[in-house]
């Protein structure tokens, strides 16, 4: 029996464009440099690889700076995915990209069709729930939608909010297994979490929130000794990925990937 929160067969990644350098970014602290990227990204990719999954690479998007950032296009469930409606309008365009791959693999794709707005950043898939964060991008009438959506496959739904001035609520967490969450102590001081075990990245590294549990990894971003540290301790195999030039646009580990296992083989 696999634990359908962190054991997957496929991700879908996209590698970055030279459109890179004009990426969404709260704040300007340099631009990315495209090669560096790359060599990251590829990185990333051979650790997804490297469990045992499928990883479908789709080709750069120089349409779409933003575009390598798959994660915020889909949400994919054991039963079906859905495709997003990103609360940026530059970023809207990545979901029509993102549909055939979903439909290569998922009998059921479904999509937020109203006038809200989600983004699949701000959506933690828990062993009990899904938890999404209002945010800048994500809004009342989204979740309103999502909730429906997932309730046909047998979800419940909980709305929390993602901290002022955080891009995602995945920004400050992960899930390290069904019941375990990484958090920065700022979100989980908002209670949202009760309940479950939480862990807190080390003062100062609230970036390594950003992480992902793929399989037997965690892949966190380099940087960040104390908290992997703290997560070796508490058992966990941990990889670290240079996240640099993604971090210069709000990027990081979850955003970088869908991940899912496939009801049927692509
Ligand atoms: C954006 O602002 O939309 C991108 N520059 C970064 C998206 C990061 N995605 C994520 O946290 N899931």
């Amino acid at each position: 029996m696999t634990d359908p929160t962190f054991e997957f067969s496929h991700a879908i990644t996209r590698r970055p464009a030279p459109s890179i350098i004009d990426g969404l970014r709260a704040q300007d602290v340099g631009t990315p440099d495209l090669d560096k990227m790359l060599a990251a990204h590829a990185h990333y990719v051979a650790t997804l690889k490297e469990t045992g999954a499928t990883v479908i690479e789709l080709p750069p998007l120089d349409a779409f700076p933003d575009g390598v950032f798959v994660e915020d296009t889909a949400l994919c469930l054991p039963k079906g995915a859905i495709l997003m409606r990103p609360g940026a309008p530059s970023r809207m365009g990545e979901v029509g990209e993102m549909e055939p791959a979903l439909r290569s693999v998922y009998d059921d794709v479904r999509q937020i069709s109203g006038n809200g707005h989600v983004e699949g950043g701000d959506i933690l898939v828990t062993g009990r729930e899904i938890l999404v964060g209002r945010s800048d991008r994500t809004d009342a009438a989204g979740v309103a939608e999502l909730r429906e959506i997932v309730a046909d496959w047998g979800h419940s739904l909980r709305e929390v909010f993602t901290p002022e001035g955080v891009l995602h609520f995945k920004t400050d967490c992960s899930l390290l297994d069904g019941e375990t969450i990484l958090s920065t102590k700022r979100l989980d001081a908002s209670g949202c979490f009760e309940g479950y075990r939480v862990l807190h990245t080390a003062e100062g590294e609230e970036a390594a929130a950003n992480s992902i549990r793929f399989n037997q990894y965690v892949i966190c971003p380099a940087g960040f000794p104390r908290t992997a540290e703290m997560l070796d301790k508490a058992g966990f195999n941990i990889v670290q990925v240079d996240n640099r030039e993604c971090a210069k646009l709000d990027g990081g580990m979850s955003c970088l990937s869908l991940r899912f296992s496939a009801t049927r083989p692509a």
